[in-house]
């Protein structure tokens, strides 16, 4: 649409942060063909659990959704079928890396991760913030992997999969019509209400960097 975006805005005002978030050495050193293995497996194996703990958040995003708007409820069921689908790509893709998935425990900054997801469900957190919470999570990854793919990459070809997940075209829709709905849901707001909500977007820019670290980390 032709109205101003709010999380467009918030982008903008927090464009420094945003960048270390998508243009995180870890991806960036897969766009570069640089990446060590191991640490790419350490973020697979990662990345499986925290997308366990995502399911239950886009559960409550769909019940606060139904509750509320069901205009939106098509998306975010769209958000629930493709977490399905994630889940048999991790398990599939951790058995092409040779990755026994039910040893893996989570890491410090993953659990950190997984508490503020699960802050989420209690039924009086608004819905505002929890769509726009979801389309930042999901706009991280889609910008991340998306930048992986793009002309000039030297991303090694067993990487590419996972970048094109992500990065794909189909993917950077399904996140603008997150942001479609997040605006729109941030439009009729009290600015007290909107002024948390862009706090929970910057602490997702946070834990998205922390995730990365966690990953590259040689520990
Ligand atoms: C840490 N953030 C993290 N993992 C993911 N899979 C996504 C975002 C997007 O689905």
């Amino acid at each position: 649409g032709v109205e101003a975006s709010t999380t467009a805005a918030w982008i903008e005002r927090h464009r420094q942060m945003y960048e270390r978030a998508t243009r995180h050495p870890f991806t960036v050193s897969i766009r570069d063909g640089t990446i060590d293995l191991s640490t790419f497996k350490r973020w697979l194996s990662q990345d499986y659990l925290f997308v366990r703990e995502f399911v239950a958040f886009i559960a409550s995003v769909l019940l606060k959704c139904c509750k509320q708007d069901s205009s939106d409820m098509e998306i975010i069921l769209g958000g629930v079928a493709s977490i399905s689908d994630e889940l048999s790509w991790f398990k599939n893709e951790a058995a092409k890396w040779g990755i026994d998935l039910a040893s893996v425990s989570p890491l410090k900054s993953n659990i950190e991760y997984h508490r503020f997801l699960r802050s989420f469900t209690e039924p009086e957190i608004s819905y505002a913030v929890a769509v726009t919470t979801f389309w930042i999570i999901e706009t991280v990854y889609q910008d991340s992997f998306g930048f992986c793919i793009q002309e000039g990459n030297k991303t090694p070809p067993e990487l590419l999969g996972t970048c094109q997940r992500w990065g794909s075209a189909e993917f950077k829709k399904y996140c603008q019509s997150l942001q479609r709905i997040a605006d729109r849901s941030l439009a009729n707001a009290p600015a007290d209400a909107v002024k948390s909500v862009e706090e929970a977007f910057v602490r997702v820019l946070e834990l998205e960097i922390g995730f990365w670290e966690m990953s590259s980390s040689q520990s």
